[in-house]
C-alpha cells in the first residue's frame, strides 16, 4: 500500500509515536514562523525557557499584523522583536515587507519540509508541498527550541481536481466550493491532500489560496504535491535548488475521496458571518456594495493583483464605493509598481494600503454602519471588520474588482470569456531580501517598552476547584469573540490589560465578574456549544481567560488549535458527555469539581457538580497533555523537563 504526500512528509519527520490515524505523534519541525501579534508572547516564552539559540533550519519573525502605529505600543513591540530575534538566531522580516504567509511562500517555503507557525493560516505553505501547521505561540516556542510538535496523526481527505477552471473563475471559488461541501465543522484532525489532473492547471500562488483558506475548514492543514509548476515557481524566486518532486504513490490510500470538476466550479461568495455560509455569486448579483477590500494572505499574490489591475485599467471605481487594495508582500508591491499595474489601480481610484494584514484583521477600513463589504480575505466573523453591524462577504479578486466598478455584486461569468486578462507567470520575480534582517552573532541589549510584560505565571492544577459558570454561549464561538483583535491588539504583550477585554463583544461585564470572583478565591467556568474556539490561533484566547481565573471550559466540541492552547495554559477543555446537559446548565450557577488530580492523571473523565447536580464530561486529551495539565501548563512542563 503506497503513501500519500501527507504521510511521506510525516514519516520523514517522525520522532515519536505510530503514524496511524488517531494516534498522537511527535514530529521534527524544520521551519517556524511567527507574526508580531502572536510573536511577542511566543518570544517572551522562548526567553523564559532559557535556550540560547533556535535549533531549527530557519525561524522567521514577521511584522505584519500590528503595523498601525497610533501609539507607542506597536513600535515598541517591533523593536523588542528585532532586538530579541537578533540575539536568538531568528530572521526578522520588517514591517512593510509583507504578510508572513505570502513572504514565507516566496522566500523560505520548500517542498517536503515541516513548518510550524503561530498563525492559523500557516497552511498556506501547503501550496508549495510542505506540511505547514498553525499552532499557539508556546508550541512554536518549544519547536524553536528543538522540541517535537505533537499532533493527532491525521485522516487524509483526498480532493481530486479534474478539468480546468473557466475564465473569470479562480482558486478562491474552488476553496469556497470545498467549504460548501465540508463546512467549518467536523474536520478536526483531518488533512486535505489535493491531487488529480486539475492540479497541473494551478500555479503555486493559486494553490496557496486554497491551502490558506483550508484553515476555515478546521483541518490540521492542506497540501498540494510538488511538481513541475512548483519547480517553476521556485526557479522564478531564485530558489530552484530547494525543489524536490513529491507526488503520492500510484497506489496511495486516502480516508475519503471528493471529486471536483473544475470546469463546473462557478463564482462563489461566503455570506455573513461565516466562511462556510457559501452561495453562488449569481444568486446574489445586483446586491448594493459599499466597500471592496482586496488583499490579505488569501488573495494578494502577483497573479491576483495583475487580474485586478487589468480589470480596473482605464475604468473608475463607482462613486458610492470605496476600494482598498493591499499587496501581499513587498515583492508583489514592487512588481506591480514596475510593470504599471499599480498605476492602473491608482488611476481607477483605488486606495493603496501597506503590504500587511490591515483591513483583514480590522486594523483600518472598518465599513460604514450596516455597510456591505466585499473582501478577498478568509474570515467574515461578525464584528471582525471593526464595525459590529457590517455585512462582510468573501469573494475572489475577479468578483471583487468587477463589483468595485459597478457598485454592486457582479457575477464574473456575465463577462465574455475572451475578455479575461491573459496571465503569464513571471520567469523571475524581483528578489530583494534587504528587509529580512538575519540574526547576529554579537549579543546586544534587548529593547523592552512599558507595554511588554512577563509571560504569565500558571500554577499546577489544584485537586478541587470551586467557582461560578460566568458565561454560557452558543455554537461557533471564535477566538475573535473570546479575545477581540482590531484596535485591542495593541495590548497583546500586556496580559493584565488585554484581559479586560475578554468576551468584550459577547458580554462586556464578563471580565470584571471573573476578576471579582477571583478576588474572593473563586474560579470561573465557561460553557460553549459546538466548534468552540474556531478561527485564529491566538493563544491569548487561553492566556487571558487563565489570568481571569478560568480553569474550566465546557463545550459540545472544540476546535484543534484552541483546545491545545487551553491545555497549554492549564485550562481543562471538557466535552459534555450528554449533549442535553447543555440546555440544563445555566449561566450564574455555582460549580465544584473534586479529585481532579487523580482523575486527570488516571486518564478518566471529569465530574463537575453544577447547581447541585453532577454532570459528566470527557477530557479528550492525550496522556502527554494530561501531564501538562497537572503541571499547570506547557511552560512549566517544558521547564521541568529541561531541568
Ligand atoms: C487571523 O487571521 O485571525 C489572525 C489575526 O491572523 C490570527 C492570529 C492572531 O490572532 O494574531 C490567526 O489566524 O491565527
Ligand atoms: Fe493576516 Fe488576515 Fe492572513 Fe490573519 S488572515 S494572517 S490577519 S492577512
Amino acid at each position: 500500500m503506497g503513501d500519500n504526500v501527507v504521510y511521506k512528509i510525516l514519516k520523514e519527520h517522525l520522532l515519536e509515536g505510530e503514524p496511524a490515524p488517531g494516534a498522537e505523534i511527535g514530529i521534527r519541525i524544520d521551519q517556524t514562523l511567527t507574526q508580531d501579534a502572536t510573536g511577542t508572547m511566543a518570544y517572551l516564552q522562548f526567553e523564559a525557557m532559557g535556550i540560547p539559540r533556535v535549533k531549527t533550519e530557519i525561524s522567521v519573525s514577521y511584522v505584519d499584523h500590528n503595523t498601525l502605529q497610533t501609539g507607542f505600543e506597536n513600535s515598541d513591540d517591533h523593536r523588542y522583536l528585532q532586538t530579541m530575534n537578533s540575539n536568538y538566531g531568528i530572521h526578522y522580516s520588517r514591517a512593510g515587507n509583507g504578510i508572513c504567509h505570502q513572504v514565507h511562500l516566496e522566500r523560505f517555503g520548500r517542498p517536503g519540509a515541516t513548518l510550524l507557525g503561530s498563525d492559523s493560516h500557516t497552511p498556506t505553505g501547503g501550496g508549495i508541498g510542505m506540511i505547514a501547521i498553525g499552532a499557539g505561540g508556546l508550541d512554536v516556542a518549544v519547536a524553536m527550541g528543538g522540541g517535537p510538535f505533537y499532533l493527532t496523526s491525521p485522516r487524509v481527505v483526498n480532493v481530486r481536481l479534474n478539468g480546468r477552471l473557466r475564465p473569470w473563475v479562480s482558486a478562491k471559488d474552488i476553496i469556497l466550493h470545498v467549504l460548501s461541501i465540508l463546512s467549518t465543522r467536523g474536520n478536526v484532525d483531518a488533512v486535505i491532500e489535493y491531487t488529480g489532473p486539475g492540479v497541473g492547471t494551478l500555479s503555486v500562488p493559486e494553490r496557496a489560496t486554497i491551502t490558506n483558506m483550508g484553515a476555515e475548514l478546521g483541518v490540521t492543514t492542506s497540501v498540494f504535491p510538488s511538481d513541475g509548476l512548483t519547480r517553476a515557481f521556485l526557479k522564478a524566486q531564485g530558489r530552484e535548488a530547494v525543489w524536490r518532486e513529491l507526488l503520492p504513490d500510484p497506489d496511495a490510500v486516502y480516508d475519503r475521496i471528493i471529486e471536483i470538476d473544475l470546469g463546473g466550479v462557478v463564482p462563489m461568495v461566503a455570506c455573513p458571518h461565516s466562511p462556510d455560509n457559501v452561495e453562488r455569486v449569481s444568486s446574489l448579483k445586483g446586491m448594493k456594495v459599499d466597500q471592496v477590500a482586496i488583499g490579505s494572505c488569501t488573495n494578494s499574490s502577483y497573479r491576483d493583483l495583475s487580474v485586478v489591475g487589468a480589470v480596473l485599467k482605464g475604468r473608475k471605481v463607482h462613486p458610492d464605493l470605496s476600494l482598498a487594495i493591499a499587496p501581499g508582500s513587498r515583492q508583489v508591491f514592487e512588481m506591480i509598481a514596475r510593470d504599471g499595474v499599480l498605476a492602473d489601480m491608482i488611476a481607477a481610484g483605488a486606495r493603496i494600503m501597506e503590504s500587511a494584514c490591515g483591513f483583514c484583521i480590522g486594523a483600518g477600513q472598518a465599513p460604514k454602519t450596516g455597510g456591505v463589504s466585499l473582501r478577498t480575505n478568509n474570515r467574515n466573523f461578525e464584528g471582525r471588520s471593526g464595525t459590529a453591524s457590517a455585512q462582510v462577504y468573501l469573494v475572489s479578486p475577479e468578483t471583487a474588482a468587477l463589483s468595485a466598478l459597478v457598485g454592486e455584486l457582479v457575477d464574473p461569468l456575465d463577462m465574455r470569456p475572451e475578455d479575461f486578462p491573459a496571465l503569464v507567470q513571471p520567469d523571475s520575480f524581483i528578489i530583494d531580501d534587504s528587509m529580512i534582517i538575519p540574526p547576529s552573532d554579537v549579543e546586544k541589549p534587548i529593547f523592552r517598552g512599558p507595554n511588554i510584560g512577563e509571560p504569565p505565571y500558571t500554577e499546577p492544577l489544584s485537586d478541587s476547584l470551586r467557582g461560578i459558570v460566568q458565561l454560557k454561549v452558543g455554537d461557533k464561538i471564535t477566538t475573535d469573540h473570546i479575545m477581540p483583535a482590531g484596535a485591542r491588539l495593541i495590548y497583546r504583550s500586556n496580559i493584565p490589560k488585554y484581559s479586560e477585554y475578554v468576551f468584550e463583544g459577547v458580554d462586556p461585564s464578563f471580565s470584571s465578574r471573573a476578576m471579582e470572583a477571583k478576588a474572593q478565591g473563586l474560579y470561573t467556568a465557561v460553557l460553549g456549544g459546538h466548534s468552540y474556539g474556531q478561527g485564529s490561533s491566538r493563544e491569548h484566547a487561553a492566556i487571558c481567560p487563565m489570568y481571569l481565573g478560568v480553569r474550566i471550559v465546557m463545550a459540545r466540541s472544540f476546535e484543534r488549535i484552541h483546545a491545545a492552547n487551553l491545555v497549554n495554559f492549564g485550562i481543562l477543555p471538557l466535552v459534555l458527555s450528554n449533549g442535553a446537559d447543555y440546555d440544563e446548565i445555566r449561566q450564574g450557577q455555582e460549580f465544584e469539581a473534586a479529585d481532579l488530580r487523580s482523575r486527570v492523571a488516571g486518564g478518566e473523565g471529569i465530574r463537575v457538580r453544577i447547581g447541585g447536580r453532577d454532570y459528566d464530561f470527557e477530557l479528550p486529551v492525550t496522556p502527554r497533555q494530561r501531564k501538562i495539565l497537572l503541571e499547570g501548563g506547557l511552560l512549566n512542563y517544558t521547564r521541568s523537563r529541561m531541568r
